[in-house]
């Protein structure tokens, strides 16, 4: 009795280690801005990895492997991204990071991974340099603006037919300044006059003397570079001026947020988008109608953060399946139209992202993408 009992016991241990080899646990680390300056991206982001994780561990994607997102709040600072991220790596030995939210914010932690052989997947990240360029594991999937802008502002135009412009931009934010730059020769080349250019701070909340300024030179159109939280504001105090001056935002603009702060100012703002919320691809339908169906009406940042887990998913298949760090960074270069939310999807040579973009204006309170 005694033996056979013995026996069941260390059949069902067996059974047990079969079962933990059978599904092993690949962990990714997600850096989200949860709280702080951009924290209205952070919530987003993070139901679109949880989402993401979960269909692939349903569909049998990665047969004998189980992803697990371990999400952590960057709070929209450089040094807690780095402590996060150091977490990551050292704690919970994730196979690869998606995040931080703000470029800013990678700027420093990337590099922690980078030294720490660990990949890195941005998904919210739009400053054409600096991000990638910071070594071989930071690879990317959000359009940076310089991929965005030059497409936006040349629709805008052919709608508006502007003839010259000015641009207001936060010049301590690694995002902000380079969009700024991406704005600046976009209009440049279009040949389209800059009347002034104004700059503000990411602390500060009235932009009445840059706004005014503005105003005096009348420019037929508004470029702003700004986060969702200062975008709200400026584009509530140009109105509040009398000034109706057609406006079109960077990256910062593309959450929903921004139309809440800024109500009826925000009608008619015009934005560039990684992300064709209209697209009638299956793809995207099925996650919209997947995302509804958790109470998360989703934006921009969340079709990205989805699109992170799936790049990561499918570059542990392409790599053979195992899901190592250097297997998820090697599988990276085999990605190719892989099918997602943003369209199909590749990496560039320079590990940044290529796919389709969009233009959105605001119409009765919601983005609508631009015909
Ligand atoms: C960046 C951005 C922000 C506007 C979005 C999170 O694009 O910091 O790069």
């Amino acid at each position: 009795m005694r033996f056979s009992l013995r026996c069941l016991a260390s059949a069902v241990a067996a059974a047990l280690a079969v079962t933990a080899a059978a599904a092993e646990t690949v962990k990714i680390g997600a850096a989200f801005s949860l709280t702080g300056n951009a924290a209205v991206y952070g919530g987003q982001q993070k139901a679109g990895v949880q989402l993401a994780v979960d269909e692939i561990n349903k569909s049998g994607k990665l047969p004998g492997l189980t992803l697990e997102a371990v999400i952590e709040d960057d709070a929209t600072s450089k040094e807690q991204g780095i402590a996060v991220f150091q977490r990551f790596i050292n704690r919970d030995k994730v196979s690869a990071i998606i995040g931080p939210t703000l470029s800013t914010t990678a700027t420093a932690a990337d590099p922690v991974a980078q030294a720490a052989k660990t990949p890195v997947v941005a998904v919210s990240n739009t400053a054409p340099k600096g991000i990638t360029d910071i070594g071989d594991y930071i690879w990317r999937v959000s359009l940076t603006e310089a991929q965005v802008v030059p497409s936006a502002l040349k629709a805008a135009r052919a709608k508006l037919g502007f003839k010259n412009a000015a641009i207001l931009y936060g010049n301590d934010d690694v995002f902000t300044k380079g969009g700024f730059d991406v704005m600046k020769s976009s209009l440049e080349q279009a040949g389209v006059p800059i009347l002034e250019i104004q700059t503000f701070a990411t602390k500060d909340r009235d932009f009445n003397a840059q706004l005014t300024s503005l105003k005096a030179k009348n420019p037929d159109f508004l470029m702003v570079s700004a986060l969702a939280e200062q975008a709200a504001g400026i584009v509530t105090q140009a109105r509040q001026l009398g000034w109706n001056v057609p406006i079109m935002g960077g990256n910062g603009f593309n959450s929903p947020a921004f139309i809440k702060n800024a109500g009826p100012a925000a009608e008619g703002v015009l934005v560039g988008t990684a992300w064709n919320k209209a697209s009638s691809d299956p793809v995207n339908q099925a996650f919209i109608a997947a995302m509804k169906a958790r109470g998360n009406d989703p934006d921009q940042f969340a079709a990205q953060a989805y699109t992170g887990v799936l790049v990561i998913a499918d570059a542990i298949k392409q790599s053979g399946g195992k899901g190592s760090r250097d297997d998820v960074k090697n599988g990276f270069s085999k990605v190719k139209d892989l099918p997602t939310p943003l369209g199909k999807f590749s990496f560039l040579p320079s590990r940044d992202g290529d796919h389709s973009a969009a233009v959105q204006v605001v119409k009765g309170g919601k983005f609508e993408i631009l015909q």
